[in-house]
């Protein structure tokens, strides 16, 4: 028995710059994910590492002038840039109702700053669209998923500049006018709190280039969440009716223990890193506990007159998140380490992991959804939601991806749940429907997807997609509605 609406929109996600390689191609521009580099030859413990360095100076000032494409993998992705038709039928057979993934600001708009937009990156993503919905699938479109514009940061210092403010809704507006009557779900940004946890990513900043590092994170955070709440606004002026979100990397923490420290530790990780962007997103002001983290961070917000209005009258129709896996808070050092999306935390005794250290916690979601739903009373999407894995086909070509399945069955069944406890969930896009490169780790070999792609950790191989066991296995649960699992 299904617990599933009849209209929930069961899906898949990847990020552009994560998949269409194509770096330089149809007019785009460099964006800050081309320059992330990565060596193939790098063991565990240096991968780890080089998604805590993020970015710095000497890395950036080398990766700006370098055309090798093999250490830069999210210069070549897997090619969705021109396979995406064939994918696009993968996805179709497989019964997806709706496909996330971003547009690649710098194919709109190359240098950000740019008066026309190029024409080219706006066909492509008019020909991508255009065929999901002739596929049956829905848009759920990422205005920013991480990369931005190379010359947004070398001529205007990036995010920590509020003109940021002003092209990135140029962007938008292009966005709303040419891919309005294709897009059903817009997000702005995709994990907005990501700016505290992978500065780099988020909003673009070189930690080495920073006096105080912090006051310059949640001064950019700033600068977005004002430009969430205007991309809102306009969204609703140019599409009447339109659906906007907003987006965090879920951060679920329990406490270790029923020791009052640890309950006030899980009440102050679930708030800043968590509700704090929620809050100013879908309540439209910023909550009182953000003065004392700002306090204790030696960090003061500069706004402008009219920015409180400005997010006070254009809060999000839905809310979205990642989820992944579920941490533990105390102060109590003698917890060991695990990793987890952008950041590490403490291991929870009663949980396994993957491969990554990432704690795997299906019961984590219902409890989310539950906490989020009761608390903003909006329509909630999952918009990732996967375990990476290194998967190998065997001799045969088959990969037997079981613990994918177990992984996605555990979490699908606790979203029924979550449905059965009243949760409004709107739909549920499966994060890395089809392999790409990893985000953290700029890997290959770190797979999502329930399709496989022949591609090594250099760029090579014959670029072939391949079905895996879970392919049938999601498909079923599609054509079920969640009944079958
Ligand atoms: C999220 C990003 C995605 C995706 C995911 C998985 O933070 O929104 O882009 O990458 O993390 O993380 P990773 O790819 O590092 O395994």
């Amino acid at each position: 028995m299904s617990h599933f609406p009849q209209n929930f929109l069961w899906g898949g996600a990847i990020a552009a710059s994560q998949a269409e390689g194509a770096w330089n191609e149809g007019g785009k521009g460099l964006d800050t994910q081309d320059l992330r580099v990565f060596d193939a030859d790098w063991d565990a413990a240096q991968r780890r590492k080089n998604r805590d360095i993020n970015m710095t100076t000497e890395r950036f000032e080398t990766a700006l002038t370098a055309q090798d494409i093999e250490h830069y993998p999210f210069r070549w992705g897997i090619d969705f840039y021109h396979t995406y038709k064939q994918d696009l039928a993968l996805m179709q057979e497989l019964g997806l109702k709706i496909f996330r993934t971003s547009i690649s600001w710098a194919r709109i708009y190359p240098n950000g700053d740019d008066a026309q937009p190029n024409e080219e990156g706006i066909r492509y993503y008019v020909n991508l669209f255009t065929e999901c919905h002739k596929r049956g699938m829905k848009v759920f479109a990422t205005i920013l998923h991480y990369a931005t514009p190379v010359n947004l940061i070398t001529k205007y210092g990036g995010w920590k500049n509020r003109q940021m403010i002003d092209f990135y809704l140029r962007y938008c507006k292009t966005l709303y006018e040419r891919l309005g009557s294709l897009v059903d779900y817009w997000l702005p940004f995709n994990e907005i709190n990501c700016s505290r946890f992978n500065p780099w990513n988020g909003c673009c900043l070189i930690k080495d280039q920073e006096e105080n590092y912090d006051q310059a994170i949640f001064q950019c955070t700033h600068h977005q969440l004002v430009a969430n709440a205007l991309a809102v606004k306009l969204c609703h002026e140019m599409i009447p009716g339109s659906m906007v979100g907003g987006m965090i990397a879920r951060f679920t923490s329990y406490p270790a223990t029923c020791d009052p420290d640890d309950v006030m530790s899980g009440i102050l990780d679930e708030n800043y890193k968590n509700y704090f962007y929620t809050d100013v997103m879908a309540r439209g002001y910023y909550p009182a506990y953000s003065r004392r983290m700002f306090r204790e961070l030696g960090v003061t917000v500069q706004m402008e007159p009219g920015d409180e209005e400005i997010l006070r009258e254009n809060t999000v129709d839905f809310l979205s998140f990642s989820y992944y896996m579920s941490m533990i808070s105390t102060n109590n050092k003698d917890y060991e380490v695990t990793s987890g999306n952008l950041l590490s935390g403490k291991k929870n005794p009663y949980l396994q992991t993957s491969e990554w250290g990432w704690q795997i916690d299906p019961k984590g979601l219902r409890i989310s959804l539950n906490e989020m739903y009761d608390r903003y009373q909006l329509p909630l999407f999952i918009a990732e939601n996967g375990i990476g894995a290194n998967d190998q086909p065997d001799a045969e070509g088959a990969i037997h991806d079981s613990y994918r399945i177990d992984y996605l069955r555990a979490h699908i069944e606790q979203m029924g749940e979550a449905i059965e406890d009243g949760v409004n969930l709107l739909g549920y896009t499966m994060w890395g429907i089809i392999d790409i490169i990893s985000c953290g780790t700029i890997e290959m070999n770190k797979r999502y997807g329930v399709i496989y792609v022949d591609r090594n950790e250099a760029g090579h191989g014959s670029n072939q997609r391949l079905k895996k066991d879970s392919f049938a296995w999601y498909q079923h649960c599609i054509t079920t509605n969640g009944a079958e699992i």
